[in-house]
């Protein structure tokens, strides 16, 4: 028969997929062995990571909640009344709630985010909550040039909100290039962004080595989704999470340790590990109030408060576009 289903299914499995296979068959075949810390987040590694933000070690998220509630009056007297809130890469649509609480008379949210999947359903939750605010949700790349809806007549600052030290999880060119896209996007308004702190490596090295594991398994989970959605070999309990302070370059590192000599066969191609080779799966910078606010300025930006906890382990950043 001239249509056969199965091809079909399998071209349909295959297509939003393509970039996960790609990304890793290239990440594979460099001399350090990478992949981008984006395929962290399918289902099973979104619940991880919401595990995570809860962990006894894992103080930036707390943290950052403890500022933006703490510092809501000062952070609400910048953006000003009427404002439109953009957020970069929205996940649950939690800690929004806490600025909007702040803001007066908030007009419109607009949660942006590559995956569809949560958005509208959380969309719907704060229609229902803030019933006299505007939420409108695009599916989009943050990273990729995008055009926001116009602005209303009478509407305030344009606000971006950028929370988590996501931008942390960028290379410094990437995270030039986010600031600077956004200082377009948002020129005569601003962005809220929360940066993690360079501090103690000691307390850096238990928020990614938690007692529980949940980190372990979150890097680990990156293998169990490729076995998954890509049919390669890994065996989850040939790597070991690893992740340290590289001081020198004022980042945690995670990485997949290969257990001992083996090998991973991708799309019928075959890739060889050594006892204690390494997959690089992520980066998490961390900067000092200055380091971030030096960045922001080489983006276009002017940077203008600046709120931390009182053992200044996180930073929220009032950045004028
Ligand atoms: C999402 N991102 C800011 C987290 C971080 O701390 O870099 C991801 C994470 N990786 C391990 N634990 C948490």
């Amino acid at each position: 028969h001239a249509f056969n289903v199965h091809a079909f299914r399998a071209a349909q499995r295959a297509a939003p997929l393509s970039d996960f296979a790609r990304e890793l068959n290239a990440g594979l075949s460099q001399p350090q062995r990478s992949i981008s810390p984006k395929f962290f987040y399918d289902a099973a590694g979104s619940q991880l990571f919401d595990r995570i933000c809860e962990l006894p070690e894992y103080y930036p998220t707390r943290t950052e909640v403890r500022i933006l509630t703490e510092c809501a009056p000062e952070i609400a007297a910048q953006i000003g009344r009427d404002a439109e809130i953009v957020e970069f890469g929205a996940g649950s649509l939690t800690k929004v709630r806490l600025l909007l609480d702040a803001l007066e008379s908030p007009r419109r949210y607009v949660p942006i985010d590559i995956s569809g999947e949560h958005l509208e359903a959380a969309a719907e939750r704060l229609r229902t909550d803030y019933p006299r605010l505007a939420v409108q949700p695009m599916v989009a790349d943050y990273t990729m040039p995008l055009v926001l809806p116009s602005r209303e007549k009478g509407a305030g600052q344009r606000v971006g909100f950028f929370p988590g030290s996501t931008l942390g999880n960028f290379s410094p060119e990437e995270a030039l290039a986010f600031l600077q896209l956004a200082c377009r996007l948002l020129r005569g308004g601003g962005l809220l962004m929360g940066v993690d702190l360079v501090k103690d490596p000691a307390l850096l090295h238990a928020a990614y080595n938690d007692a529980q594991g949940v980190t372990a398994a979150f890097n680990l989970n990156l293998l169990r989704r490729a076995n998954r959605e890509l049919a390669t070999d890994f065996e989850p309990d040939g790597f070991t999470h690893a992740a340290f302070y590289n001081a020198p370059l004022q980042r945690i590192e995670m990485h997949l340790v290969s257990r001992r000599a083996q090998a991973v066969t991708l799309d019928g191609q075959r890739f060889a590990f050594d006892e204690g080779e390494t997959i690089h799966t992520e980066n998490s910078y961390k900067f000092t109030v200055d380091s971030l606010r030096a960045l922001a300025v080489e983006a276009g930006f002017r940077p203008a408060a600046v709120w931390t906890d009182p053992d200044r382990l996180f930073s929220v950043h009032w950045l004028q576009a």
